[in-house]
């Protein structure tokens, strides 16, 4: 059996992902074949259903795992990507150590947390039912997502919260609480990154982040961010066309 996400995380190694946003399962399919660690199936900014994301982890290959982020944090679309077989959760906009509780709690079975039993893809339809109810607690990876300046001033708090496998850093929304939109870079927007990546350091978290820029990569994971994020799916294609035409046009 392959190692869990959280194994994974635990085990120090860096991991290289990217974000599903287009509901066709081929998208997991090709992504998980060159050898991406983990995807990023996105259903905060997309037109993902649950229908959509369970194609999607059906699609996966290899030793690659997919993480689902929840459109919000709340038991329901927890409890949904669970159901269908999410290696694990990511929950955005975690800003409090409440709202940090409120999501262990929801992607935990009892007596740690109260994710309501299910019988779908993840128990094997009912055949691993009493396996996978023993150990999902142990290894779903709850991901919580740190990304206003709100919870960079509930850090602390926040990150000793039981349960919270790693931090996902979302530069972005980050910016936009800065009032710096847009302008990751910025020496405010980037400050708090730092912050952040200090305070898991001292909790002893594993630190995640988005990038588009695929020459940032290397820098975050030789400098202790251990899971990155890559680029989008469509971005990949829009990236890609846009090369071919504009060689054409060139030519
Ligand atoms: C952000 O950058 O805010 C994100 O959430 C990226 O996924």
């Amino acid at each position: 059996m392959k190692p869990s996400f959280v194994q994974k995380l635990q085990s120090g190694k860096p991991l290289l992902g990217t974000l599903v946003s287009l509901p066709t399962p081929e998208i997991a399919e090709i992504l998980s074949s060159v050898g991406f660690d983990w995807l990023f199936i996105d259903m905060e900014h997309s037109t993902l259903s649950p229908l959509d994301v369970q194609r999607q982890l059906q699609a996966i290959r290899g030793d690659c795992h997919g993480l689902v982020r929840v459109a919000e944090n709340n038991p329901v679309c927890l409890k949904q990507a669970l159901d269908v077989g999410a290696d694990g959760l990511i929950i955005p906009s975690v800003n409090t150590a409440d709202e940090a509780r409120q999501a262990v709690a929801g992607a935990k079975y009892p007596p740690v947390g109260t994710r309501s039993v299910g019988i779908g893809r993840a128990h094997g339809y009912g055949s691993r039912f009493a396996e996978y109810v023993r150990e999902a607690n142990a290894h779903t990876a709850v991901i919580i997502q740190i990304e206003h300046i709100r919870a960079v001033e509930n850090l602390d708090a926040i990150l000793a919260v039981e349960g919270i496998d790693g931090v996902f850093i979302g530069p972005y929304d980050l910016s936009g609480s800065l009032n710096r939109l847009g302008e990751v870079g910025h020496s405010d927007v980037q400050n708090a990154i730092q912050t952040i990546k200090k305070g898991c350091r001292q909790h002893g978290i594993p630190a995640g982040i988005f990038t588009l820029q695929p020459e940032s990569v290397k820098t975050e994971l030789e400098s202790g961010t251990q899971f990155v994020a890559v680029g989008t799916d469509a971005s990949f294609l829009w990236k890609s066309g846009q090369v071919l035409v504009d060689t054409f046009r060139a030519s």
